[in-house]
C-alpha cells in the first residue's frame, strides 16, 4: 500500500507547505457553509479575546486555545441532534461553541462566576451544554474516552438512533483507554465516533519523538473499526466525513475512527505563541498559518461568488459586538457564594 494511503503514515498531511489551497465546496449548501464559516470567525474571536484576558491576567484559570485547528468541531457540530452525547477533552472552546453553547456562559465560567456552564466552578476545561448535547468536558487526558463509549453502549440498548461523539487528541491515543474503549466499541458495533484532532503535539512534544508512526489510525485498524482520515483544516471534507460516518452509526453501521490533521497556532497552555509549556515552539508556525481553515474556505466562497468580502467584514463586526456583550456581561455577573461550593459535591 503507498505508505501516505496506509494507517500509519500522515503523508503529506502533516506538511505545513501542503494544503494550502481554497478548498473545495463541493455540492454543499453555499448557504450552511456561510454560516460555517461565520461560526468559525466567532470560535477564533472568542478564543482570541479569552487569549487577551489571559495575558493581561483578568482570567486566572488555565485555558487552552484551539486557535488554528477549530474545523473539526464545526465538521461534527453539522450533524448532532438531539439526544447524541457529545464528549470534550481539556482544549474544547471550539465544540462548546460550534455545538451553540452560550457565548457569556463559557465567559463566564472561565471568570469563574455563578452564570457559568459549571456555575463557575469548573473553568475552561469543564463545559458542557445539555441542551445543546455537550455533555462535558475534562481535563484528564483520556478521561471522556470510555464515558463516550459507554453513552454509546446506552444508546444501543435504549434502542434508538442515537450516537456518541468522544473528541481527543494524538496524546490521548496514549492512554491505555483509548484501546479499553475500542475493543469494547468495536465487539458491540457502537454508535460511537471517534474524532483525534491530531495537532502532531501534546505540550512541547512533537507526536514523531512519542510514537513510532504518525498516524494514529493504526489503532482504529487494529480494532477493525473503520477509520477516515483527513485534513482537518478543510471544514467541508470535516462536514462530508463526519456526515457519512454518523449516518452510518446511527443506521447501526458500528464506530468510526476520523483522524483529522490540524495544527493549534498558540501554545500548549496560555496565549503565547512562542511557547510550549516552558519550552522554544517548532519553526511549523508559520507555514500552518498559511493553512488557515477560515481563510481557506473564505477563499473559496469568494471564488464561488457565493460571498463577498464586504460580507464577511459586515459579519465580523457583528461578532466582535456580541462578543464585547458577553463578555462585558460575564465581568459584571456575580461570583458563587462561598456555600455553593460544596452543595454539588457527592460522596
Ligand atoms: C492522564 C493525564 N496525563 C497527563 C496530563 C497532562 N496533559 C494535559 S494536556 C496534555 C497533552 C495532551 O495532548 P493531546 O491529547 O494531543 O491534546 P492537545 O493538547 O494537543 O489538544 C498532557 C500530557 C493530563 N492532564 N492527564
Ligand atoms: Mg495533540
Amino acid at each position: 500500500m503507498n505508505e501516505e494511503y496506509s494507517s500509519k503514515s500522515l503523508g503529506i498531511l502533516s506538511d505545513p507547505t501542503a494544503c494550502r489551497e481554497p478548498i473545495n465546496l463541493k455540492n454543499q449548501s453555499r448557504e450552511s457553509l456561510i454560516s460555517n464559516l461565520e461560526l468559525l470567525v466567532l470560535i477564533r474571536k472568542a478564543e482570541e479575546k479569552i487569549a487577551d484576558n489571559v495575558e493581561n491576567g483578568r482570567i486566572k484559570c488555565p485555558c487552552h486555545l484551539a486557535i488554528g485547528q477549530e474545523a473539526p468541531a464545526i465538521g461534527i457540530a453539522a450533524h448532532i441532534q438531539k439526544g447524541d452525547a457529545v464528549f470534550g477533552a481539556h482544549r474544547s472552546h471550539a465544540h462548546y461553541l460550534a455545538l451553540g453553547g452560550d457565548l457569556r456562559e463559557l465567559f463566564a465560567e472561565i471568570l469563574g462566576k455563578e452564570t457559568g456552564c459549571s456555575k463557575g466552578m469548573g473553568g475552561s476545561m469543564h463545559l458542557r451544554s445539555l441542551k445543546n448535547q455537550l455533555y462535558g468536558t475534562v481535563p484528564i487526558v483520556g478521561a471522556t474516552i470510555p464515558i463516550a463509549t459507554g453513552a454509546a453502549l446506552a444508546h444501543k440498548l435504549d434502542g434508538n438512533d442515537s450516537i456518541a461523539v468522544s473528541f481527543l487528541g494524538d496524546g490521548a491515543v496514549e492512554e491505555g483507554v483509548l484501546h479499553e474503549s475500542l475493543n469494547l466499541a468495536s465487539t458491540m458495533n457502537l454508535p460511537v465516533i471517534y474524532v483525534v484532532e491530531n495537532n502532531l503535539f501534546a505540550s512541547h512534544l512533537h507526536i514523531g519523538l512519542r510514537q513510532p508512526n504518525d498516524s494514529t489510525c493504526r489503532f482504529a485498524e487494529a480494532h477493525n473499526i473503520k477509520w477516515s482520515r483527513i485534513d482537518g483544516n478543510d471544514t467541508v471534507k470535516l462536514i462530508e466525513t463526519t456526515g457519512t460516518a454518523i449516518n452510518c452509526a446511527r443506521s447501526n453501521g458500528g464506530p468510526h475512527f476520523i483522524e483529522a490533521v490540524t495544527y493549534r497556532w498558540r501554545g500548549h497552555v496560555g496565549h503565547r505563541e512562542d511557547n510550549d509549556v516552558g519550552v522554544k515552539r517548532s519553526d511549523d508556525l508559520e507555514g500552518w498559518k498559511k493553512r488557515d481553515p477560515i481563510d481557506r474556505l473564505a477563499r473559496a466562497l469568494f471564488d464561488d461568488g457565493a460571498y463577498t468580502q464586504n460580507e464577511l467584514d459586515t459579519a465580523k463586526l457583528e461578532i466582535d459586538r456580541k462578543i464585547e456583550a458577553a463578555w462585558q456581561q460575564a465581568e459584571e455577573d456575580r461570583y458563587p457564594l462561598k456555600g455553593e461550593l460544596f452543595r454539588r459535591v457527592y460522596a
